[in-house]
């Protein structure tokens, strides 16, 4: 386990670790984030940016415009689209589960036995627009079997146009926003120990997330600009919530496979093929796998960071009473319009 030792810290608290390795290419990106709003976010000698109306990180930013700027999607791509720690390990595995039944319908040489989702189910952002800012993706996107399955926690606005305007498909889940907060902080501060920094404290970082200082948000304008698109578009985007999709699988799964175009047939039912994927799925068996125990799927991310406690409600353990009266009062201005509303108890 690492210790914190802080004495490499640099005394130059203002300097951007990420920006300055920027290399000579990056040059005209760097000149853009330099002119962005910038923010602390509790580690030394990093920050966010606010481009395009979300905040991230400058290794991110460069990321993401590579993917505006080149994917072309397919009709036939599903893309799985969340904020951090909503469940997007979860949803990545169903989906590839679900669309990839025929393929592995003995369970004995399932790729979720040996691989965690996320790298099976690539993001655009983090695995195949990668640190760069080149035309060509870091992961072999043309030889992926189709349908191509991606991941992304780019809010809907800033998702590249050809997403946008194909007919492949979205999924997105959202979760309430006490227990994302709560496994958000969690996963920060275990990367953080990883990496030797200090401790993000949870009343620092709190006023930050209630202020949408958080990776790719504000939550609440990246929740509604999926919400959004759902109501408008409902063979586009299907928008689905942690709690509901936890309280009942057996629906949610069936609701997804008929969203993809794959609605599971009497057979597969009466054969039990939803519970099957279900427990393939589930946290307590998604846990306990050696690909998931072991391993980083990122630098310094180790893969079994992404499986914590999987509750709803865990949030009472970490929130003071004046911490969860004043994210009420931000859920309550921002969602009850829109009529988003959130189970926070199991
Ligand atoms: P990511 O954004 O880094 O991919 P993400 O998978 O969205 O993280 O969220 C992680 C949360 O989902 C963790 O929640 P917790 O901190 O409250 O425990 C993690 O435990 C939970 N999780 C991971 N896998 C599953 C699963 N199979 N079923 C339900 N919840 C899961």
């Amino acid at each position: 386990m690492a210790t914190r030792d802080l004495t490499h810290f640099t005394e130059d608290q203002t300097k951007d670790v990420q920006l300055e390795a920027f290399g000579e290419e990056d040059s005209k990106c760097k000149e853009l984030i330099l002119s962005l709003p910038k923010e602390y976010y509790g580690v030394p000698n990093h920050y966010f940016y606010f481009f395009q109306g979300f905040w991230a990180p400058p290794s991110q930013i460069k990321s993401i415009i590579s993917f505006q700027n080149h994917f072309q999607a397919k009709d036939s791509d599903v893309v799985v689209a969340s904020m951090p720690k909503t469940g997007t390990t979860w949803l990545k595995a169903l989906t590839f589960a679900i669309v990839n039944r025929n393929r592995f319908s003995s369970l004995e040489n399932h790729p979720l036995l040996t691989s965690n989702s996320h790298e099976l189910v690539p993001s655009l952002e983090s695995n195949v627009y990668v640190d760069t800012i080149s035309q060509f993706p870091k992961f072999d996107i043309l030889n992926m079997i189709e349908p191509r399955l991606f991941g992304t926690h780019v809010p809907f606005a800033s998702l590249a146009k050809s997403i946008k305007e194909s007919n492949c498909k979205i999924i997105y889940i959202c979760r309430n926003p006490f227990d994302t907060y709560v496994s958000y902080w969690n996963f920060m501060n275990k990367i953080s120990l990883n990496c030797y920094f200090p401790t993000i404290t949870i009343e620092d970082d709190f006023e930050r997330y209630c202020k949408g200082i958080c990776h790719v948000g504000p939550f609440w304008d990246h929740m509604l600009g999926y919400l959004n698109e759902s109501i408008a578009r409902p063979n586009k985007v299907l928008f689905l919530k942690y709690e509901n999709l936890k309280e009942n699988e057996n629906f949610h799964v069936k609701r997804i496979a008929e969203f993809l175009g794959c609605p599971f047939t009497q057979e597969e039912e009466s054969n039990g093929v939803i519970e099957i994927i279900i427990n393939l799925c589930s946290f307590k068996k998604m846990k306990e796998l050696e690909a998931n125990k072991f391993g980083e799927f990122g630098r310094k991310i180790e893969k079994k960071y992404l499986f914590r406690k999987a509750e709803v409600g865990d949030w009472i353990n970490y929130l003071s009473p004046s911490m969860v009266e004043k994210l009420s009062k931000i859920i309550e201005e921002k969602f009850s319009g829109p009529g988003l509303s959130f189970k926070v108890w199991t």
